[in-house]
């Protein structure tokens, strides 16, 4: 839990709406939080849907877990109490981000369903949608992969709390989205995003 500090501030309104950024972009902002185990394909998914949304004209961005974790949160190691404050700042970095009205990616294993939750309801609160995808690649795949070596790291004991090996991660319960890339390419991940985001209504169609 983090402890509040800050005393006499004052919440300052925008005389801009969110409506007029609506109208300006030609979107609406949202937060797609993907989460997964290390390895699973949350990057390399949220990277081409990144990259075909702006093909087709809209503003998207994505907050990867490890290039986040390269400066605003490079004083963050891999403790529950240092992942809960990653994903703290960084739900409300995307919150602000689906605000503004950038179509907004994060890629973080956020392994803790509380963690998760709180980041929910706090873009519930703002009236901004947001939608988990749980990318639920199975450990074996994620390990045969091992992209940055750091399975077989682990293994070695030469990484300590490494998630799915000895540090846990809890699935999310009720995904609006479960992709499994072992069976599902990055490109057909982002086409079935992008359905669902204009079933959603939040891409015209
Ligand atoms: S989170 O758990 O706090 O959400 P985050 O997504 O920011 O993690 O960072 C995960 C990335 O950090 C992994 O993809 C991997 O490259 C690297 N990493 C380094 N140490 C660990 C560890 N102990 N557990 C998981 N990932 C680690």
């Amino acid at each position: 839990m983090v402890e509040t500090k800050a005393t006499n501030i004052t919440w300052h309104e925008s005389s801009v709406k969110r409506e007029e950024r609506v109208a300006l972009l030609k979107q609406q902002g949202v937060t797609i939080w993907f989460t997964g185990l290390s390895g699973s394909g949350k990057s390399t998914i949220a990277c081409t849907l990144e990259h075909l949304l702006v093909q087709q004209g809209h503003l998207a961005y994505v907050l990867d877990g490890d290039n986040i974790r390269h400066g605003l949160n490079k004083n963050l190691g891999f403790s529950a109490a240092d992942r809960e404050e990653n994903i703290r700042r960084i739900g409300e970095v995307a919150k602000l981000f689906a605000d503004a009205g950038i179509i907004t990616m994060t890629s973080f294993i956020s392994p803790y369903r509380k963690d998760r939750d709180t980041v929910r309801g706090l873009h519930d609160a703002g009236k901004l949608p947001f939608i988990e995808v749980h990318v639920n690649t199975p450990i074996e795949t994620c390990e045969s992969r091992d992209p940055k070596g750091l399975y077989k790291k682990a293994r070695a004991g030469q990484l300590k709390n490494f998630t799915g090996i000895d540090d846990p991660y809890e699935a999310p319960e009720k995904p609006e989205l479960n992709i499994d890339a072992t069976h599902t390419s990055p490109q057909d991940a982002a086409l079935l995003l992008v359905k669902y985001l204009q079933e959603r209504g939040i891409l015209p169609k």
